[in-house]
C-alpha cells in the first residue's frame, strides 16, 4: 500500500514526515484542471463526471501539471462529491457553479440515501484511475476527499452555499441526526482514502474547505470528534494525512489535535504563527495568496520569498493558501516552482 520503494524518499513524503530535504517540495492545490489549456482540450470531449469514470481520462489530467510545471506531487483527479454520486446522490457538477444536489439531505430519514460507499463495486473506475496515474508518475500521488463538515455542507444546502447556514442550523437544531451524518460522510471518505492508497496513493489530503464558517466551539463539539476518528482510521494505511480548511486561525489548536501529520493553513495565517500555534510534530503545507498567482512576476516573487522566509526549517511543503484561480497564467506556477526548488533551506535541515 502507498509504499513504491523509489519514492518512499521522495522529497514531498520525507517533509511530510519532518525529515530533512535537499529542497522544499511543491504542489499546488486545484493545480489540475483549472487553468491547463491541455485540460480545457479534454474538458471540450467529456465533463467532469465523464472524466473522472474513465480512468484514461482522469489519468491523464492528474498527469498533466506534474508534466507541465515539474510540481512534487500529483493530485488525483476527481472531485471531493465523487464518491457520492457513486452510491447514488443525485449530484451534478455545474461548470461555473459547482456540486447540485436536486434532493437535499436535512432529516435522519433522508440519511438512508448515504449507504455505506464501497469503491471496489461502487466505482471501480477510482483504483483503475490511480493505478494508470502511478504507473507513469515518478512522484507520489496525493489521494484526497472531502471532510465531512464540508461534504455535509453541500448535502445539507443542496449546492454551494456563503454561509453553511442550513447545515449549521441543522447542526445546533438537531444535533444527534448531525452527528450519524457527518458519521457517514467519515465513513464514506475512510473507504475512499482507503481504495486510493491500496491503489498507490502515497499520501492523503481531506479537503475540509468550508470548516472556517465555524466556531472554535462549534467545532470543538460537532465536527472535531468525528475528524479525528477518520484521522485514527486513516493511520493504519501507513501514508502521511493532510488536513486543509479555509480561513480556520481561529481553529488551529483544535485541528492539531485532529490526529493529522500535516496541516495546510491558507494565506491568512503566518506560517511561523502557526509553526507555533500547531504540535511540533505536525508538518506544514501552504501558503501563497493565490491572487499572487495573478499578480506581475516581480509582486509573485516577492510574494513567494514572503511565504519562504517564514517557512520552518523542516516539515514543509510550499502551496498555494487555496486553490488555483482559474485565471492564472500557468507559466507563473512553472516559475514558482522553479523559486520554492532553488530556495535554500535556511537552517539546512536542523529542527524548525
Ligand atoms: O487539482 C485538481 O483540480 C484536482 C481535482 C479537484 C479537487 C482536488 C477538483 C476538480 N475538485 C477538487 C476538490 C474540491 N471540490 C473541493 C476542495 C478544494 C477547494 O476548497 O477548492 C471543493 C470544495 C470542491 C467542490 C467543488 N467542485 C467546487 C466549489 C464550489 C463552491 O462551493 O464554491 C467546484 C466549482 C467544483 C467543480 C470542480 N471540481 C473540480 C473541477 C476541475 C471543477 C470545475 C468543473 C467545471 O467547471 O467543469
Amino acid at each position: 500500500m502507498g509504499d513504491d520503494p523509489g519514492l518512499i524518499d521522495a522529497p514531498l513524503l520525507r517533509a511530510l514526515r519532518g525529515e530533512p530535504v535537499e529542497y522544499i517540495p511543491v504542489w499546488f492545490m486545484r493545480q489540475a484542471g483549472r487553468s491547463l489549456p491541455e485540460y480545457r482540450a479534454v474538458r471540450e470531449r467529456a465533463t467532469l463526471l465523464e472524466i473522472t469514470h474513465s480512468p484514461e481520462l482522469a489519468a491523464e489530467v492528474t498527469l498533466q501539471p506534474v508534466r507541465r510545471h515539474g510540481v512534487d506531487a500529483a493530485i488525483l483527479f476527481s472531485d471531493i462529491v465523487t464518491p457520492l454520486e457513486a452510491i447514488g446522490v443525485d449530484v451534478d457538477i455545474r461548470p461555473g457553479v459547482g456540486p447540485v444536489i436536486a434532493t437535499p439531505v436535512r432529516t435522519s430519514r433522508d440519511l438512508r440515501r448515504l449507504r455505506p460507499f464501497e469503491p471496489a463495486a461502487d466505482a471501480p473506475w477510482l483504483a483503475e484511475a490511480v493505478r494508470l496515474a502511478c504507473s507513469e508518475l515518478s512522484v507520489p500521488l496525493i489521494g484526497f476527499a472531502g471532510g465531512p463538515f464540508t461534504l455535509a455542507s453541500y448535502l445539507v444546502e443542496g449546492g454551494p452555499s456563503k454561509t453553511q447556514a442550513r447545515a449549521k442550523a441543522l447542526m445546533l437544531a438537531d444535533p444527534a441526526t448531525w452527528r450519524m451524518l457527518l458519521d457517514r460522510l467519515a465513513d464514506i471518505a475512510l473507504a475512499s482514502l482507503t481504495a486510493q492508497v491500496q491503489a498507490g496513493a502515497q499520501a492523503v489530503q481531506v479537503f475540509d474547505s468550508w470548516i472556517g464558517s465555524l466556531s472554535a466551539r462549534h467545532y470543538t463539539a460537532h465536527v472535531l470528534p468525528v475528524v479525528r476518528r477518520l484521522f485514527d482510521g486513516l493511520a493504519a494505511l501507513g501514508v502521511p494525512r493532510i488536513y486543509f480548511g479555509l480561513g480556520t486561525g481561529h481553529l488551529l489548536e483544535a485541528i492539531g489535535s485532529a490526529g493529522p501529520d500535516a496541516v495546510g493553513l491558507d494565506w491568512r495565517v503566518p506560517l511561523d504563527e502557526g509553526r507555533l500555534r500547531l504540535p511540533p510534530e505536525v508538518a506544514l503545507q501552504g501558503n501563497l495568496d493565490p491572487v499572487a498567482c495573478l499578480a506581475p512576476r516581480p509582486v509573485l516573487e516577492a510574494e513567494v520569498a514572503d511565504v519562504l522566509a517564514q517557512a520552518p526549517g523542516r516539515g514543509y511543503v510550499f502551496n498555494l493558501g487555496h486553490g488555483v484561480p482559474p485565471e492564472t497564467d500557468p507559466g507563473s506556477l512553472t516559475h514558482v516552482v522553479e523559486l520554492v526548488h532553488a530556495h535554500r533551506t535556511r537552517r539546512e535541515g536542523l529542527a524548525p
